[in-house]
């Protein structure tokens, strides 16, 4: 290969990595996401991905320079001295600097990840074998939130369901969690069985689920949509199906979507307290409770 080609092969590869955004389902990095911690994250990732870059480049180029000019074939002669104050100072100096550089925004970012303060909003979201419950204290509301149907068909043995057919395959859920935009939500994190682990790629939160704890974590999303991700603790069989979805939407329509289930909720419990005895009572306590809402 001419060096020619050769370069136009590297420019080729170089320029297909960067066009990556554009395939999405191709993606090797991690998402921006959709908060500012999630951006904070991402861009001290990528701090660290180009000083580490800048790294190899110099290392690597002093290694293979010296490789190739100083072989012994060409006549050199190996340098005999011993110990370099310099050169001690100047490797120690450097990497000090690198990780004071890495260490700031870092520590930055952990401090405020932590800080739940202040929230508007707080969701318990409770790891069970397998499937999330999410329950909203201040208005009682609790619902359970389980794989999709059309993946759970899918996914069983000898289904003859292709999987590929299924939009969102085992990243769909049948009721998803649903909070608000521009929203400070705390997540108060626990499980009722075995560690599970609550992980939301585009938010840059991820934190473990433990019977007998209250993990939190908090987050506030800048753009509605529905997001997706998937528990992050290997916790049994079915592990593999129970993914997190969340649903993020404007304050009006999350107000909407509460008080509906504040409503449908009573409901139910009221058609659980009524006395039914026989069909009949039945019928007439569920006409009863419809009435009355
Ligand atoms: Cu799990």
């Amino acid at each position: 290969m001419s060096i020619s080609k050769r370069f136009s092969a590297a420019v080729f590869v170089i320029a297909s990595l960067t066009s990556i955004p554009a395939l999405a389902d191709w993606a090797l990095n991690m998402p921006r996401g959709v908060t500012d911690i999630s951006h904070k994250v991402f861009d001290m990732h990528m701090l660290a991905f180009w000083i580490m870059c800048v790294v190899a480049v110099v290392v690597f180029g002093a290694m293979f320079i010296s490789i190739l000019n100083h072989r012994k074939s060409k006549g050199a002669k190996a340098a005999d001295f011993h110990e370099s104050v310099a050169v001690e100072v100047v490797w120690t100096i450097i990497p000090f600097i690198i990780l004071i550089v890495l260490a700031l925004p870092a520590a930055r970012t952990l401090i405020a990840q932590e800080d739940d303060s202040n929230a508007e909003l707080t969701v318990k979201i409770t790891g069970y074998q397998w499937k999330w419950q999410y329950e909203y204290p201040e208005s009682g509301v609790s619902f359970f939130s389980s794989l999709a149907e059309e993946s759970r068909n899918a996914r069983r043995l000898d289904s003859g369901i292709d999987p590929n057919t299924i939009e969102n395959y085992l990243l769909d859920v049948d009721k998803p969690l649903v909070i608000p935009v521009d929203t400070k939500v705390r997540l108060l994190l626990t499980a009722n069985d075995v560690i599970h682990s609550w992980w939301m790629p585009e938010f840059a939160i991820k934190k473990d689920a433990i019977p007998g704890f209250i993990n939190t974590m908090w987050t506030k999303v800048n753009e509605t949509g529905t997001y997706r991700g998937q528990c992050t603790e290997l916790c049994g069989r079915d592990h593999g199906f129970m993914p997190v979805v969340v649903k993020v939407v404007e304050k009006a329509e999350f107000n909407q979507w509460l008080a509906a289930q504040v409503e449908s909720q009573d409901v139910q419990k009221q058609l659980a307290e009524a006395p039914q005895d026989t069909v009949e009572d039945a019928e007439k306590a569920s006409a009863k409770v419809i009435a009355a809402n």
